[in-house]
């Protein structure tokens, strides 16, 4: 592996002249906000539009049992005005969303700031008529079309609370999803095509709604024109439009009101239904979509994720938007029809900010040079990357290959529960190191505690797990229905802290590197997928009597997922049963849950209460047999030795 650790990239001269923030800059709003965070919230939070100001800015107590995170508490204002009327002023006919679909032979859509206003409008109205009120839920599940984007500022525009389900979701996983929030109305569209491919959308909700109440209704966007089956409760868009008015009166939300609740895997089986509010997660969005990707007015910015996770709320929708940018949607896959496919948008759209994730730079990095060579990519300023640690080859390729050595990176650290960047370089301020998330954004205290005592290490160069000290705007409020699990998952193990779920590594200039999970949580190709949920899809089938699953390095997708599997007894292993497994929990969570190696295990460890020992079987999935620690407390030690002949076996 290149070691790259000890050089730093430090930007350019002429970068840092025209960015929002250097060094000295950096420093002194750091320190400010640390310092004085109600002066300096209070200041940077006329960013946003308040219908009626407020009077105080924070009020947290991170205390286990009574935990309660407030800001701007006494605030009104609504997100889609702040995400649309407010710039018709000045930059109505200004594009505010690019959409680029799947098939590079379509033709992209420019919609300007004016026309969304029209779009959210008509689809508010859609969405009353259909009887959505204020406080009501509200799911999503559909394709990257600019609807996805005008069906979640309808919602915010209502007041009602949106939870957007990633489209390559199951049906199973997307009713769990309808019922967890209780849900009014599905929306989605009749198929969705992504990479030459069309996945009918329409028949997946059909499928999960059989799990759900009767009254919920379906409203469909027309997207391929492809025929779907059709129900009592179901409406077209188009249809409905017609007889609605674009103008909708926004509603006067409270900053604490919740805007939007998004499913996340955590260490036990059942997904978390994030809660974030209004006005904090609003000014945060738009804090760090302008500073750390140092945008200015005018620029064109992409980031690549999907609508479907935290990243594309905050970055396709809420910070961009919010700041009046121009934000490009992307239905399709970077490898369709080739490898090109970013590059080629990054051309034709002039894109100056790229945001993307370590597994598609791997990807695409794999796929040669020439892919990128073809494009003129001068327009590109800043290069982000979100969601895993970036290993140093990828940066490095990032870098010369896509950047030219002349766009500073972003490594971007944070979570679905953080609303926005935690950890980030500012790119015309902080020498960036390949694989570092360097240095905390404003307002952020991050700690390193060791995990056993849980205590704060003092010294610079230290490893542990991470924690933040105290609140930001954009931290996520309750986890939905259900505030103790709020509070025993990020608030009991670490008195006092906010529990990230991460490990990392502090070095002697103060950067963070992140270690990755220290829970039952992988993340492959930067999703995250709890152990536990695969675990109980795979012995949800009859052949399986027992199940473990760990991560183990992947060269693409960072970590892959590993099945141990136990058949029941009188069932033989076989190449048949072993695509059976495949399919089966493709088909109950979704493709990117499919587990990349499954071994047949006779036994698995477990301690002599009955603990299976995931950190040995962990080991033995990375082939290190040398560090497998003490096993002689498991109640069957000679399992392990089996387990390592199978593993042997299979090279
Ligand atoms: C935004 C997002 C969160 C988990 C997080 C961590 C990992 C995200 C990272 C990173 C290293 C980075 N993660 N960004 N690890 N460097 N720059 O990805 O949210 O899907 O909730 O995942 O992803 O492990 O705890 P989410």
């Amino acid at each position: 592996m290149l070691d790259e650790s000890n050089k730093t990239y430090p930007p350019t001269e002429a970068f840092t002249a025209q960015a929002h923030a250097d060094k000295e800059t950096y420093d002194r709003m750091y320190a400010q906000s640390i310092e004085d965070p109600d002066g300096f919230w209070a200041e940077h939070a006329k960013r946003i539009d308040w219908i009626k100001p407020f009077s105080k800015v924070r009020n947290v107590n991170f205390d286990h049992g009574d935990v309660s995170i407030k800001w701007f508490e006494d605030g009104t204002l609504n997100a889609s005005v702040n995400c649309v009327d407010r710039h018709l002023a000045d930059r109505g006919d200004q594009t505010a969303i690019i959409w680029e679909p799947d098939d590079p032979a379509d033709e992209a859509q420019h919609i300007t700031y004016k026309q969304l206003h029209a779009h959210v409008g008509k689809m508010a109205n859609v969405l009353k008529e259909m009887g959505v009120k204020r406080g009501d839920r509200v799911v999503l599940y559909l394709p990257m079309i600019p609807q996805a984007a005008y069906a979640m500022l309808a919602c915010a525009r209502i007041g009602a609370i949106h939870s957007v389900v990633f489209a390559g979701f199951s049906p199973d996983a997307l009713a769990a999803r309808v019922n967890g929030c209780e849900a009014k109305v599905v929306i989605t569209s009749d198929g969705a095509p992504r990479g030459g491919r069309t996945t009918n959308l329409k028949d997946n909700v059909n499928k999960a709604l059989l799990h759900c109440d009767d009254d919920v209704k379906t409203l469909v966007v027309r997207r391929t024109g492809q025929q779907v089956a059709w129900h009592e409760n179901d409406y077209w868009l188009h249809e409905m439009e017609e007889k609605v008015s674009d103008q909708c009166e926004p509603e006067e939300m409270n900053a604490e009101d919740p805007l939007f609740v998004l499913y996340t895997s955590g260490s036990t089986g059942k997904p978390k239904g994030v809660v974030h509010t209004t006005g904090g997660y609003l000014v945060f969005t738009s804090i760090t979509h302008q500073y750390t990707f140092d945008y200015h007015d005018g620029d064109v910015f992409w980031c690549t994720a999907d609508v479907g996770w935290v990243t594309g709320h905050s970055y396709i929708v809420y910070g961009p938007l919010a700041n009046g940018a121009t934000t490009l949607m992307f239905e399709g896959v970077p490898t369709w029809p080739d490898a090109g496919r970013c590059w080629q948008v990054c051309q034709d759209h002039k894109v100056n900010q790229f945001y993307t994730a370590p597994t598609a730079i791997r990807a695409l990095m794999g796929k040669g040079n020439e892919h990128v060579e073809k494009y003129d990519l001068s327009s590109l300023k800043v290069l982000g990357t979100v969601g895993e640690p970036i290993n140093p080859e990828a940066w490095t390729w990032y870098n010369e290959v896509v950047g030219k050595e002349n766009c500073p990176i972003v490594d971007t650290w944070w979570q679905t529960e953080t609303g926005g960047h935690l950890l980030t370089p500012l790119p015309g301020a902080i020498p960036t190191k390949p694989g570092s998330a360097t240095l905390p954004f404003f307002g952020v205290k991050p700690v390193v505690l060791e995990p056993e005592s849980g205590k704060v290490i003092e010294e610079t160069e230290c490893e542990g797990v991470l924690c933040l000290a105290d609140s930001w705007p954009g931290q996520m409020r309750t986890v939905y229905g259900d505030h103790q699990r709020f509070m025993d998952t990020y608030f009991q193990q670490y008195k006092g802290y906010y529990f990230s779920g991460d490990g990392c590594r502090r070095d002697k200039d103060g950067y963070y590197w992140i270690t990755g999970r220290v829970d039952d949580v992988i993340n492959v190709s930067g999703h995250r997928m709890g152990t536990a949920e695969v675990e109980s899809a795979l012995v949800a089938h009859e052949a399986v009597s027992e199940a473990a699953v760990v991560g183990y390095p992947h060269p693409v997708k960072g970590q892959g997922i590993y099945a141990y599997v136990t058949l029941m007894r009188g069932t033989e292993p076989s190449e048949d049963l072993r695509k059976e497994l495949e399919t089966w929990v493709r088909k109950e969570i979704g493709p990117i849950a499919k587990p990349d190696l499954i071994q047949w295990a006779p036994g698995l460890p477990k301690t002599r209460s009955g603990k299976i020992m995931r950190r040995i079987l962990r080991k033995i999935a990375e082939n290190d047999y040398d560090s497998l620690g003490d096993t002689s407390t498991l109640a069957e030690p000679e399992v392990v030795d089996d387990l390592i002949e199978n593993r042997r076996n299979r090279g």
